[in-house]
């Protein structure tokens, strides 16, 4: 048989919402080919990105957001916690390294951080840097200023998340409005940070809700460089505890359109893996995602433990995706 080599998808920046719904709507197993095929085209087939969070500051969160465990508005039973000591983010940094990780992405509750708590998590910055680690901080919205300060710490990453479509954006959010964190992801990349941006799917949204939420994240100016896909962690005290459950093959379906959608960026499989199978995450693998949560504790909820998941990349052939020397600026090679 005469093989042709495969030509490359262009990247697309001009998805329509029909187009969207439609690759939703295809039989499961046409829309996982399609996802792997392109997978392929612009990814190693079988490396996935390994990045571990720490919460540098938990609980007593202004905001409102109906899934978080971290909002003083619920009763959680989460015992609050001040922002971290900078030489203790380094310890856990140091860790995370040694366990295997690639990339140290720190989270705050906040809604938007102050100047002398800025400076502090620069330090931080600069610890994990000095490490050879990727960077990545969740701290609520920035300032275009913030997020050049940040920049110039040497922040690599900024996760900053959409969480869902702008209607049911409003049954989960009140105390921020999609606008803002439109306003954030701009500074972010202004200031030439890469973008992690994805949202949340098991909320009680419907299925056209996750096509617009992926519809909005693939006609940004530039495709966010990690698109997290999390699965709601249903905490008691939360307004969404008690949600339905999703179907198993609806989160999957997520992962793998926004594999085709965005074909150059990193899927997370990210909050939700403790709830999962393992043959549901090599699902997620074959559908396109690419990057995990690594280490048992996510920010306040579980995660698996490293064994199993060591257990789980060498039972499906998987290898950690090496940290390569010009891996750390995607933007400036202009493939984002
Ligand atoms: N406070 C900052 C903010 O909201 O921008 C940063 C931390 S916040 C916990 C980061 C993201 O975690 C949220 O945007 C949301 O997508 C995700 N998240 C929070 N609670 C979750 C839950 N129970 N299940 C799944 N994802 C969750
Ligand atoms: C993201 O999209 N998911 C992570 C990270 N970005 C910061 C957070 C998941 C949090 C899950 C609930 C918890 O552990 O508190
Ligand atoms: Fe606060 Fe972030 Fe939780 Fe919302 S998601 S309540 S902003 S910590």
């Amino acid at each position: 048989m005469n093989r042709q080599p495969m030509k490359s998808p262009a990247i697309r920046h001009d998805w329509r919402l029909e187009e969207v719904r439609a690759l939703f709507a295809l039989p499961f197993m046409d829309l996982m080919v399609q996802a792997q095929q392109v997978h392929r085209q612009f990814h190693a087939p079988n490396e996935v990105q390994v990045s571990t969070l720490l919460s540098i500051k938990t609980g007593a969160c202004p905001e409102d957001c109906a899934y978080c465990p971290q909002s003083i508005r619920y009763d959680t039973g989460l015992a609050n916690e001040e922002l971290m000591e900078v030489q203790d983010v380094a310890a856990r940094a140091h860790s995370a390294k040694s366990a295997g990780a690639t990339r140290f992405c720190m989270g705050a509750a906040y809604r938007s951080p102050k100047p002398k708590d800025l400076r502090k998590i620069i330090a931080m910055i600069h610890e994990v840097k000095a490490l050879g680690m990727e960077s990545c901080a969740t701290l609520g919205m920035l300032t275009p200023e913030q997020a050049l300060e940040l920049k110039s710490a040497g922040l690599d990453y900024y996760n900053h998340n959409l969480d869902t479509s702008p209607d049911y954006y409003e049954k989960i959010i009140s105390t921020r409005t999609y606008q803002d964190r439109l306003d954030t992801l701009q500074n972010v990349r202004d200031a030439g940070m890469n973008v992690c941006c994805g949202g949340i799917v098991g909320m009680g949204e419907t299925p056209a809700d996750r096509a617009e939420l992926l519809q909005i994240l693939a006609t940004l100016p530039e495709h966010p460089q990690s698109v997290p896909i999390n699965q709601l962690v249903q905490v008691q005290g939360t307004p969404l505890a008690g949600s339905a459950p999703l179907d198993a093959f609806d989160f999957v379906r997520t992962i793998a359109v926004a594999r085709i959608l965005m074909p150059r960026s990193h899927v997370r499989l990210s909050a939700g893996r403790s709830e999962m199978s393992d043959e549901m995450q090599a699902l997620c693998f074959l559908a396109g995602a690419n990057s995990i949560f690594y280490g048992e504790k996510l920010l306040t909820t579980g995660n698996p433990d490293t064994g199993h998941d060591q257990r789980l990349f060498q039972r499906l052939g998987i290898v950690p995706e090496p940290l390569r020397e010009d891996s750390r600026d995607l933007r400036r090679q202009g493939i984002a």
